[in-house]
């Protein structure tokens, strides 16, 4: 018996520094809206939905920083998504900047939430692998702030059991971390959903070009795919925000490593696909049934010999 879930990839497209979060929400919902009239089950944002990619700016006021954050989820700005999806019986999955209280002191993390249908946030990640650097880099053409503004997150890489299947998470620069798939395919994941903002130029290598950008961002996300027998679902945000171009991309990606659908715009665009769960067992069952082939303690030997960080 099949076990199909309607997925739609929603990218985003550019959001200026200056757009409120509430002209975001409603263009949100205007693609879960249209995420609904296609039969959808689940809609997957991108990375940092709610506002432009603040960590291209080096700011320095502690409260300016935190006007990009969200105090709690969902808030006045996100409830109407919430409400939406409750009433669709769409499950979601939203990034944003999160700002919470933990042990009496407050941390800021780059997040993730998976929603299931009932509109309950079942799943929540924190983006581990933070790229850039954490002050102004006069050498770069371009800033990429997320050490500074963010802690690696704290929760790992969980699965969760929902939607009928096994859903996992990651965002962005986590996608390049073989590791990172691995650990949620040693949990039996089927899913992972994760979005990003991927600049379209290379503040270190200027000459690099768009094709390049693209071809390590899905080259990441199909590996990751295939060795691990899951669907991978990667979102971008998309377009020029304030001059800076970001990389678009969309894509949904079967258990074989195949991009099965892909977004054609720079813009809003919701790409649809019927991602069908029972794909991912033969991979679990042959090729990558990790009980029969993986040899962990051949592992270890290298890890006396050389000393290397041992795999999870
Ligand atoms: N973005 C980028 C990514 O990993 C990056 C980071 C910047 C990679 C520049 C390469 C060049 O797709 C985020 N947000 O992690």
């Amino acid at each position: 018996m099949a076990r199909v879930v309607r997925v739609g990839a929603a990218q985003v497209g550019p959001i200026q520094k200056a757009e409120g979060r509430q002209a975001v929400v409603a263009r949100l919902m205007e693609l879960m809206r249209e995420g609904k009239k296609k039969g959808c089950d689940l809609l997957v944002y991108p990375e940092l939905t709610l506002t432009t990619f603040f960590p291209r700016w080096y700011m320095t006021d502690e409260t300016e920083v935190d006007s990009w954050f969200e105090k709690e989820m969902p808030n006045e700005a996100t409830r109407p998504l919430f409400e939406l999806s409750r009433q669709l019986g769409m499950g979601f999955h939203l990034g944003y900047a999160e700002l919470a209280k933990e042990g009496g002191k407050m941390h800021r993390y780059n997040t993730a939430i998976l929603v299931d249908k009932s509109g309950k946030t079942v799943g929540k990640y924190r983006k581990v692998h933070l790229p850039g650097h954490s002050e102004f880099d006069p050498e770069r053409t371009h800033q990429h702030l997320e050490k500074r503004y963010f802690e690696p997150g704290n929760l790992g890489f969980p699965v969760w059991r929902t939607m009928g299947g096994v859903f996992g998470m990651c965002i962005c620069n986590d996608r390049r971390w073989p590791e990172v798939f691995r650990v949620m395919g040693l949990q039996g994941v089927e899913m992972v959903v994760l979005g990003y903002n991927t600049p379209n130029v290379n503040s270190q290598k200027p000459d690099e070009k768009l094709e390049q950008r693209l071809f390590h961002s899905n080259l990441s996300m199909q590996a990751g795919a295939y060795q691990n027998s899951t669907w991978v679902v990667g979102v971008a945000k998309a377009g020029v925000e304030d001059g800076n171009p970001l990389i678009a991309g969309s894509v949904i990606i079967n258990p074989d490593g195949r991009i099965v659908a892909e977004a054609k715009t720079q813009d809003d665009e919701l790409v649809v696909h019927d991602c069908d769960l029972d794909d991912t067992k033969f991979g679990k069952k042959t090729m990558f049934n990790f009980a029969n082939h993986r040899r962990v303690e051949h592992y270890k030997l290298i890890v006396e010999r050389t000393g290397a960080i041992p795999p999870p």
